[in-house]
């Protein structure tokens, strides 16, 4: 009888078959540990290895992953896709990003991209809606969808929300968003947000006569999120927000069950994705999350500002690109640029990430000289004169409340 040991977890000549998930890491060895050991003890580790040799009684299922690749710190890990429950994404993480991203063999460890093989990846659901939120929903056309999220991010009465969203709405943005650390305290009850918002929202709307949406916060245990799900669906909303990572993919693909059956899109925010991504050579890249994240099927998701705003990015271009692209027809996911953004980034914000986007601003609107109102207008304008080709220099000689923020923040 021979065992299995870290070595059959090594074959660089091996070509992945295509129905295998193919990870790459970015891996650094501990001090007594060539990159070859590593390797294999990730590929061990992370399908069906330990650390001791191991003496397996009859045939068993080979599910082995292959180290396939290195390539200075990067390492290729091909996976069998028997290995995998299709569709539970935490069974596929505690696989490719589980014990693997403590173990003492590496001093470093970083998931940084799959290739998902069709049967896996289409195992999921996906988006709903995905990027066509911005026509179906609003009838933007070219433009970017805006939100705004009011600011103190806690604290507001559910009275001050909600005249914040209407000040919003009506000054011309098209989304009033939670923040991430609102859900239902009592200083702010949700039920009672959600009526009142949904109320001031179709006010806004015969006012404008533009479409307007609310993404209210439904973050909690599983089973209380189903519950906010379905009320914001009787309440007669389009949206609800998840915040994805802290809840977590289990929850978040109820969720996204459970929205199906409403006809709601989710809009994903990915607050405490940076414990995961903001270590460049530990963890799991935001690529990854992103990926996660369509997979699992939220149809918006922040995905940073191109290193304009206040928050530390990782890639949004690329991020964008991936969340765009064909994956075997599943629907694509609407980035959201958001922190830090004021009207006067709007215009470079454009130029990097292009117009299939949305965009998002707290203190860039609530921060406005003149109040909210204004500063919603100033965004707006932003946008609007951005799509149209017009400098905002120009554009703010007729728009004063853009002028009001130019002079405020700039224009970079
Ligand atoms: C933005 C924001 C968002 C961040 C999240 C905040 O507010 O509401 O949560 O954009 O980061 O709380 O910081 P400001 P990311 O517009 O006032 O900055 O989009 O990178 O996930
Ligand atoms: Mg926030």
């Amino acid at each position: 009888m021979t065992g299995i040991t870290y070595e059959d977890f090594l074959d660089l000549d091996y070509d992945p078959a295509e129905s295998e998930l193919v990870c790459t890491f970015t891996v650094h060895p501990a001090s007594d540990m060539d990159m070859e050991a590593a390797a294999s003890r990730v590929a061990s580790e992370s399908s069906n290895g330990t650390w001791a040799e191991l003496q397996v009684d009859g045939t068993i299922t080979d599910l082995s992953a292959t180290a396939c690749g290195i390539d200075g710190d990067t390492v290729r890990v091909a996976y069998p896709e028997e290995l995998f429950e299709l569709g539970n994404m935490p069974q596929v993480l505690s696989c490719i990003a589980g014990n693997i991203m403590g173990m003492k063999a590496v001093d470093r460890i970083r998931l940084e991209d799959c290739e998902w093989p069709e049967g896996l990846a289409t195992s999921f659901v996906g988006p709903q809606f995905g990027s066509a939120v911005r026509n179906d929903i609003f009838d933007a056309g070219e433009r970017p969808i805006t939100a705004t999220v009011p600011k103190p991010k806690v604290g507001l009465s559910t009275d001050q929300h909600v005249q914040v969203g209407y000040e919003a709405w009506t000054g011309g943005l098209d989304l009033l968003k939670d923040d991430e650390n609102l859900t239902d305290q009592g200083f702010n009850r949700f039920d009672e947000r959600l009526t009142e918002s949904l109320a001031a929202r179709d006010d806004a709307q015969d006012e404008t006569g533009e479409k307007k949406s609310y993404l209210i916060n439904v973050t909690a245990d599983a089973n209380t999120m189903l519950e906010r799900v379905d009320r914001v669906a009787e309440a007669g909303c389009e949206y609800v927000m998840v915040d994805v990572v802290t809840c977590g993919w289990a929850a978040v693909q109820a969720v996204r069950e459970r929205c199906e059956e409403h006809g709601l899109a989710i809009h994903a925010h990915r607050a405490m994705h940076a414990a995961f991504d903001r270590v460049e050579t530990q963890g799991v890249s935001m690529r990854v999350i992103a990926q996660i994240s369509r997979l699992c099927g939220v149809d918006q998701l922040h995905t940073g500002t191109a290193d304009l705003g206040k928050l530390a990015n990782e890639d949004t271009v690329g991020i964008n690109e991936w969340l765009y692209g064909d994956l075997y027809g599943m629907t694509d996911v609407l980035p959201m640029a958001s922190g830090g953004l004021h009207p006067g980034l709007v215009p470079e914000l454009v130029k990097r990430v292009g117009t299939n986007i949305g965009v998002q601003a707290g203190g860039g609107v609530h921060g406005h000289p003149d109040g909210t109102h204004a500063g919603a207008k100033a965004f707006r304008q932003a946008v609007d004169a951005t799509v149209e080709g017009t400098s905002l220099e120009e554009y703010a000689a007729d728009h004063p409340e853009l002028q009001v923020a130019i002079d405020k923040w700039g224009t970079e």
